[in-house]
């Protein structure tokens, strides 16, 4: 078997459970081949502490039998490749919203820097029969650049988020330059068949690429493969998370503080694409049009800090709050909050407990590649009586989930509203048929398979 070797931005410890199913399954495929995982540490330098900007040394160390490499980026670097480029172009125009990316130009110039200082670093390291993959949008020039350097590694990507339709692909004006770098891989894998046809739409138009097979494109002098591989959750690691002390501890004391209202839970990273306030503005319609629920509907909306050093998250967040207390003010009593929002990071080993005292899980983005919320909020709930998910149809999600989620357009505040009634009224045989089937769906499209179906095409012979 050869040698893995995993590049993503950050690096996770994968020995703590606050690492989430990805670092547990990233570390699973590691373990099996003694691999390696290369990315930055997390933390910044300031330009005079030391060195070249953006040079810093190599840090390796050993968690298990997987070898962890790390460099840490300058201010500068970060500024520039991770808020600038990252976060303030690919994240914003990926998940369609125009309105918000900063199409700066200096901060090309340090994604295409850290790309290439990291295929520096990380070039030394790889041995010739070793397979790379590749995640997420930080890093698409990276094995462009390995390639510059003479490796002829199998590699391949993977875009945890969503791929736009060409038109607005366009937008971005490195767009081409973008496109081609992927054809350095050999593999590309997307979350959703939507996804892959947008891919397919633009090289054809744009690249002029021949799509030789269903799966395989030629551009640009090379070939490379293109498919949806579907991620999801590790349900055996969520059940035994559910077991444990501080998640039935979070369920008992949310079971009294609730006993006689009806839960809904909302659970998410501060950001722009998971449709935070247009949820709130139909939990607000809700209130308003189906009175029975006052007093007793009460929303959790747990929201996670996130990339507070970019503009748009500080607006999303000053929306939030002004929205939640407006609702509270309105409706509120002595005895009754209709929202409890909360602007924190929930411990993971709680979070199976919140999902569980729920009825109802609003998974709302307007855009998202997956969303492992809606999978978790199944996995964690009580077959015998079940919560109902309420599922945004932008979300990667709802490809497979759709039919037996409640499928809703989240910018429609009436239908979102209605949903959510038709979900805290759904009679428990339905609820419990609705769940069966996507908790079956959720158990056998687990990471474990996303992972080994991902690395068995990426380390196969290519198609003819
Ligand atoms: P994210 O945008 O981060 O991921 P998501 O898939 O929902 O979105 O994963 C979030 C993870 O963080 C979940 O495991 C969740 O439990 C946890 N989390 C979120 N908010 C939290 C909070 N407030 N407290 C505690 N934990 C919280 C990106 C893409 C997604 C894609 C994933 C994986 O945007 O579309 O599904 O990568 O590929």
């Amino acid at each position: 078997m050869p040698r893995l070797v995993v590049v993503s931005n950050r690096v996770a410890d994968p020995r703590r459970t606050a690492a989430g199913g990805l670092a547990v399954a990233l570390a699973e495929a590691l373990n099996q081949s003694g691999g390696l995982w290369f990315g930055t540490s997390g933390a910044v330098t300031e330009r005079d502490a030391g060195g070249t900007p953006g040079e810093a040394a190599l840090q390796v160390q050993r968690a298990g039998d997987v070898t962890l490499a790390t460099v840490d980026l300058s201010r500068d670097d970060h500024d520039a490749y991770y808020l600038g480029y990252s976060n303030g172009v690919l994240w914003p125009v990926f998940h369609y919203r125009l309105d918000l990316a900063d199409f700066d130009a200096g901060s090309i110039e340090g994604y295409r820097r850290v790309n290439r200082m990291f295929a520096r670093k990380l070039m030394p390291l790889l041995r010739p029969d070793d397979v790379v993959w590749v995640h997420d949008y930080h890093l698409i020039p990276l094995a462009a650049e390995l390639r510059a350097m003479g490796s002829t590694h199998r590699i391949g990507f993977f875009l945890h988020i969503p791929l736009p339709p060409p038109l607005i692909l366009a937008a971005i004006p490195q767009h081409e330059w973008l496109m081609r770098s992927l054809f350095a891989h050999d593999l590309l894998g997307f979350q959703a068949q939507a996804d892959v046809e947008h891919f397919a739409r633009y090289v054809r138009n744009e690249g002029r690429a021949e799509q030789r097979r269903d799966d395989l494109f030629h551009a640009f002098g090379r070939s490379v493969r293109a498919r949806a591989f579907p991620i999801g959750i590790d349900v055996d690691e969520f059940e035994s998370l559910l077991a444990g002390r501080d998640a039935q501890d979070t369920l008992a004391t949310m079971r009294e503080q609730y006993a006689k209202r009806q839960l809904l839970v909302g659970v998410d990273r501060l950001d722009y694409s998971k449709g935070l306030p247009q949820r709130v503005r139909a939990f607000q319609r809700l209130l308003e049009r189906y009175p029975e629920n006052r007093n007793s509907a009460t929303l959790i909306q747990v929201a996670s800090p996130s990339r507070e050093d970019v503009h748009a998250y500080a607006d999303i967040r000053r929306e939030l709050e002004g929205l939640c207390g407006a609702i509270n003010g309105e409706y509120g009593e002595l005895d009754w909050m209709p929202v409890r929002y909360i602007h924190r990071t929930v411990a993971r080993r709680r979070l199976p407990g919140l999902y569980r005292a729920a009825r109802v899980g609003l998974v709302t983005p307007l855009r998202d590649g997956m969303n492992l919320v809606a999978k978790e909020f199944v996995a964690a709930q009580d077959p015998a009586d079940p919560g109902v998910l309420v599922l945004s149809r932008f979300a990667g999600a709802a490809e497979r989930l759709g039919e037996h989620a409640l499928l809703v357009n989240p910018y429609d505040t009436q239908g979102t509203a209605d949903a959510i009634q038709h979900a805290l009224r759904m009679p428990i045989d339905e609820r419990r048929a609705r769940h069966a089937r996507l908790l079956a769906q959720i158990r056998t499209h687990d990471v474990h398979r996303w992972q080994r179906e991902f690395l068995q095409t990426l380390t196969e012979d290519p198609p003819a």
